[in-house]
């Protein structure tokens, strides 16, 4: 198989819900000397955007976007562990507190951020899923994190992000912690908007942004 063969099978296996043949698919890719980044842009990833399309067309339903995300998922697990074997550096540049905010359920993409934020340096306190806004206050509070950030995959939960900045604010704590926000629908004027310090695209960037953000790296 080419290389381009095996990135469309990659997006295929997320595209039919096909966890395992995703999970072997990601390690024939790591034999075959492949990165994982870009098996995850323009493979899985590929996938992902095409499941996402088809269930806005109405042609795919929930049950197809979970067992889809379960593909990504299986990929991202082989992926995330090869690159956590390859971390070089022991260093710490900072604390982040993260998660996806309340009401939202998507973790993929917040995942993929905390991966790459641990392997390059970072002490990551991952608060998972649909995470309160007190939470994420007092998990701040209680680790003394250098960073906070919130993923939002969907209009309806975007506001939450917002939301915390105010209460970080309430607390007396905003001036001691960056915000950085990201998520599908969040953008730069957004970001701007609510006030966060900084907003990255995707998860490369977000290790950027948080590096920029402390000064280090
Ligand atoms: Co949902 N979903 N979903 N979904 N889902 C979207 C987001 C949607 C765009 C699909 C669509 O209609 N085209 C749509 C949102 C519409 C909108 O608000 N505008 C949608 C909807 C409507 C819903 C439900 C409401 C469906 C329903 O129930 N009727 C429901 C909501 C549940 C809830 O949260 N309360 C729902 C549920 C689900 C599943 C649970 C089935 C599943 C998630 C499974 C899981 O995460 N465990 C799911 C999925 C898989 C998707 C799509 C298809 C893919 C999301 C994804 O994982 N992308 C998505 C369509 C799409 O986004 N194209 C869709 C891959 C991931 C790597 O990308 O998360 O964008 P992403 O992360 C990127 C960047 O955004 C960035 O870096 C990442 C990678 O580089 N990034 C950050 C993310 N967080 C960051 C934080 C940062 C910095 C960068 O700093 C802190």
């Amino acid at each position: 198989m080419s290389t381009d063969e095996l990135y469309q099978a990659m997006a295929q296996s997320v595209i039919e819900g096909e966890p395992e043949q995703a999970a072997r698919l990601a390690q024939q890719g790591l034999a075959a000397g492949l990165e994982p980044l870009t098996m995850i842009e323009e493979g899985f990833g590929a996938g992902v955007e095409v499941v996402g399309d088809l269930f806005a067309q109405g042609e795919y339903f929930l049950p197809d976007l979970v067992i889809g995300a379960k593909a990504m998922q299986e990929a991202l697990a082989v992926l995330g562990s090869e690159l956590r074997r390859r971390q070089e550096t022991r260093r710490t540049y900072g604390k982040v507190v993260i998660g996806t905010v309340q009401g939202d359920i998507h973790e993929i993409g917040k995942n993929l951020v905390v991966t790459l934020l641990s392997v390059n340096g970072f002490e990551v306190f991952d608060l998972g899923v649909d995470v309160l806004d007190e939470t994420f206050i007092a998990e701040v509070k209680e680790t003394d994190a250098d960073i906070l950030g919130m993923s939002a995959l969907l209009t309806t939960t975007m506001p939450a992000q917002g939301r915390v900045i105010q209460a970080l604010e309430e607390a007396g704590i905003r001036n001691e912690v960056k915000v950085i926000v990201g998520g599908a629908p969040v953008t730069q004027s957004w970001a701007d908007e609510i006030g966060a310090d900084g907003y990255s695209e995707d998860a490369v960037g977000a290790v950027a942004l948080a590096k920029r953000l402390l000064g280090v790296g």
